[in-house]
């Protein structure tokens, strides 16, 4: 190698890893990181109370991103440093599900070993899956899509991964231009039964690939017969400016029959059906799934006569696949004659197919005082 092309490598290396003092610039020839600095990817289960941990070695790192994975309901993620100090400052972003991501981004962190707690906040009794993705040093552009994240048993899943083009941003110079040569994409995908399958993904415009030589690498997972939560993580590895890298990203699919929940007028029973006005009353509606799949974080809209505007409670309930839940809401009576509406909405897992029973309702008369 030209002494001049090396230097210019060797500075492109210093400036992505930010003029870093006293840190050895990764050369291209250079093997993989050592244990400590590439990233990894956990899975984990949790049921209702618990707290699970995962020790984490962090090597003489720029940065460590911590990021906890799942879909639907709560769970809680901090740390524990080496030295034994609790870190709590961790982001969070919620899905309309309930919230789908927690992580913890940490600039210089203190090497040695990490301790992620993962807290089980508001989970079903039959356990919640999550991941949790542990990346190291810069920022790198190349990450995972997929979309949707639910799936129908047989269905293929579309797994893409690639960058965005862009000049600046985390961990590039303003004006500098990222060429990324991506190596190899592999995507490994971990099915309900816990078997992991290795599917390579491609940029030559086949196997679900738009186009070739886009720097979009794709490859369509076909073995979707189990219903279930399955992981999928991808590795990428190949050169940002001539700068070796390795990527792992990853995140959790899931894969469903249709729910098919139902209520019907016989189902809302009211704790006294001749109410006098402001009394408080009891509605209590029976929701049942008659469906295949589980339907979790069903909304129940309980109202009286129009929707919005008579609005009574909206409760949020798991309805598992052949159960029923009941579920209340309380309601101060205002005289006249009234429908008291319940409507099951299906929103966190795949459509249901038939919607015709999802909403009953039931007359009330509801006395003035004069009638007492
Ligand atoms: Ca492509
Ligand atoms: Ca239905």
């Amino acid at each position: 190698m030209k002494l001049g092309l090396f230097i210019s490598i060797i500075l492109i290396a210093i400036t992505l890893l930010g003029g870093c003092a006293g840190k050895q610039p990764v050369s291209p020839t250079q093997s993989p990181s050592p244990a400590g600095e590439q990233d990894q990817v956990i899975y984990g289960k949790i049921y209702p109370g618990e707290e699970k941990t995962h020790e984490v070695i962090v090597g003489n790192v720029t940065g460590v991103s911590f990021e906890l994975k799942w879909m639907v309901h709560e769970l809680g993620l901090s740390l524990t440093t080496p030295s034994g100090q609790p870190y709590t400052i961790c982001g969070y972003s919620g899905g309309t599900c309930g919230g789908t991501e927690s992580s913890c981004i940490i600039a210089d962190p203190e090497p040695g070993k990490w301790i992620v707690h993962v807290k089980a906040l508001q989970v079903p009794q039959s356990g919640k899956d999550y991941l949790l993705l542990v990346s190291f040093g810069r920022y790198i552009n190349f990450s995972l899509f997929v979309y949707p994240l639910m799936y129908k048993p047989g269905e293929p899943i579309r797994i893409t991964a690639g960058s965005s083009p862009r000049t600046g941003g985390p961990g590039l110079d303003e004006g500098t231009t990222e060429v990324i040569k991506v190596v190899s994409v592999a995507a490994d995908i971990v099915t309900p039964g816990n078997v992991t399958e290795r599917l390579i993904l491609y940029d030559d415009g086949h196997r679900g690939d738009f186009q070739a030589g886009d720097g979009g690498y794709t490859n369509v997972f076909t073995d979707t017969s189990s219903p279930g939560i399955y992981g999928i993580s991808i590795t990428a590895s190949g050169t940002i400016n001539g700068v070796k890298f390795q990527k792992r990203d990853a995140t959790l699919v899931l894969v469903s029959a249709p729910p098919d929940l139902s209520v019907d007028a016989y189902d809302i029973v009211f704790s006294d059906d001749n109410p006098y006005d402001g009394e408080s009353i009891t509605i209590t509606a029976t929701i049942h799934n008659i469906g295949k799949g589980d339907a979790p974080n069903a909304k129940i809209w309980f109202y009286y006569d129009q929707r919005w505007s008579g609005d009574i409670a909206i409760p949020f309930v798991d309805v598992p696949a052949g159960g029923a839940v009941e579920v209340k809401a309380w309601w101060v009576a205002k005289a006249g004659d009234h429908n008291i509406y319940v409507d099951a909405i299906n929103q966190c897992t795949i459509d249901e197919q038939n919607l015709s029973n999802n909403e009953a309702h039931r007359a009330i008369h509801v006395s003035t005082d004069m009638e007492q």
